[in-house]
């Protein structure tokens, strides 16, 4: 069992978004979730830790690098953990370092539909839409700033995966 499990069991959270996406697989050293085929179905959650950032949980690790094939069918499920504050998801078309992390909310989006808009504590919202050119993106919270506390990760679209 990895940290990431471990620690969440002990305190009790929830395992959504804990255990890896069908057809996937988790490569916890390098923080990255794989998937293996055109159909990508994950669990996304934005986590907020007492004296840390805010992160997004997919597979059980922290704002993984998500990897998939051009083409893939894309769904999100996306739950708010965070107990105060709204956060949703955005896939954009940039990479860090962001000349302004404000600006990350902003941004073109992705893909048609790559977006879950800004749900309160507890609330959930779907994403579905299809990877259909190659590339390297980011995961974005659309809430203005939060990128800028550790509330992103990369998405690359691979043509020869
Ligand atoms: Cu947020």
């Amino acid at each position: 069992m990895d940290n990431n499990l471990r620690s969440a069991t002990e305190m009790g959270v929830t395992h959504f978004a804990m255990t890896p996406p069908p057809d996937s697989s988790v490569d916890a050293r390098e923080n990255r979730v794989i998937f293996q085929n055109k159909r990508a179905t994950m669990e996304v959650a934005s986590v907020s830790r007492e004296f840390a950032d805010v992160v997004f949980h997919i597979g059980g690790l922290d704002d993984p690098r998500i990897v998939m094939p051009l083409g893939a069918d894309v769904t999100i499920t996306f739950e708010n953990q965070d107990g105060i504050h709204s956060h949703g998801w955005r896939l954009i078309k940039d990479t860090p370092p962001f000349a302004n992390p404000h600006d990350a909310a902003t941004k073109p989006l992705a893909f048609t539909g790559s977006e879950i808009a800004p749900q309160p504590p507890h609330g959930h919202g779907q994403a579905h839409f299809v990877a259909n050119a190659p590339g390297v993106y980011t995961y974005v919270c659309p809430v203005s700033g939060d990128d800028g506390i550790g509330l992103y990760g990369e998405w690359e679209v691979s043509p020869s995966h």
